[in-house]
């Protein structure tokens, strides 16, 4: 029987039984791999870190997008920096206020591997709502005169192509790129496993946010309690959402019944960022 694992700094393993592995590639910027899991459909592997598992991609999917879409009173052009396989994409496509959304990857073999191997984009990267766009994420903001809704950062944890998306330059470069009302979300690591990643995310996101609200999602194939943090622009209350178009969407984790329970924290993490 093989298995992979993807280890966390102290000895925490994330392990899933596996069948083969289908692909590896050496891209421009990192390594990217595709397993056959034996129970889960596919696994997107980049530099030995879990992306996704086919079966599960939905919680990490629904529970980075939604939120921020619908504490927005009407978010019409959204941003999304990496998320090259597509997921993100989808979900956001789902709102119909969105009249656009672009998606800037900086590795185009990421999109073309994913679209090959594990199409989760469901046909979004074909919508008339949707551009992709091959690009640094960092020099894209530092250069948009474009403003936006929401911004989502959809990236690979900070080592490699994706370290610069977790510093403050970026967050002022979003800041300013968003309108007068508007939310950033971003994937911030393991509430226990690499949280120096979530506790350098909320530092530097306080430091140009209006508001900062970190939360935790379980999401099979990453460590426990995995962190997103939402930085908010102006006069936006991110525990508040559009119930009525909560109510239309079909998701499957995501309960916009339960909004603001999403901000539950388990005690020692909620003092613990209570006194950073
Ligand atoms: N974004 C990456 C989540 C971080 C995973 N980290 C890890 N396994 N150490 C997911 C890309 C899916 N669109």
């Amino acid at each position: 029987m093989v298995a992979f694992t993807e280890w966390y700094e102290g000895g925490y393993g994330v392990t899933f039984r596996i069948k083969r592995r289908i692909l590896e590639k050496h891209s421009k910027f990192q390594k990217i791999e595709v397993y056959e899991t034996d129970g889960f459909g596919k696994m997107l592997v980049i530099d030995g870190a879990i992306q996704f598992i086919e079966k599960w991609e939905r919680m990490y999917h629904e529970i980075l997008v939604h939120p921020v879409m619908l504490a927005h009173p009407n978010p019409r052009n959204v941003l999304i920096i990496g998320g090259g396989d597509g997921g993100a994409l989808r979900e956001v496509l789902l709102h119909d206020t969105v009249e656009k959304a672009k998606v800037v990857e900086i590795d185009k073999d990421v999109v073309d591997v994913a679209r090959e191997y594990t199409p989760i984009d469901n046909g979004a990267f074909d919508s008339e709502r949707s551009e992709l766009i091959i690009d640094d994420g960092i020099k894209f903001v530092k250069s948009s005169k474009e403003k936006y809704d929401v911004i989502i950062v959809d990236s690979t944890d900070p080592k490699g192509p994706a370290e610069e998306l977790f510093n403050v330059p970026f967050y002022k470069d979003c800041y300013r790129i968003l309108n007068d009302k508007g939310l950033m979300v971003t994937q911030s690591g393991g509430a226990y496993f690499d949280r120096r990643i979530s506790i350098m995310v909320w530092k530097n996101m306080r430091e140009v946010f209006d508001k900062v609200h970190p939360f935790f999602f379980s999401v099979i194939g990453y460590a426990p309690c995995w962190g997103f943090s939402v930085g908010v622009k102006g006069d936006i209350d991110f525990l508040k959402i559009d119930k009525k178009r909560g109510e239309k969407l079909k998701t499957e984790y995501y309960d916009p019944k339960y909004h603001e329970r999403m901000l539950f924290l388990p005690r020692n993490l909620r003092e613990m960022i209570e006194n950073l």
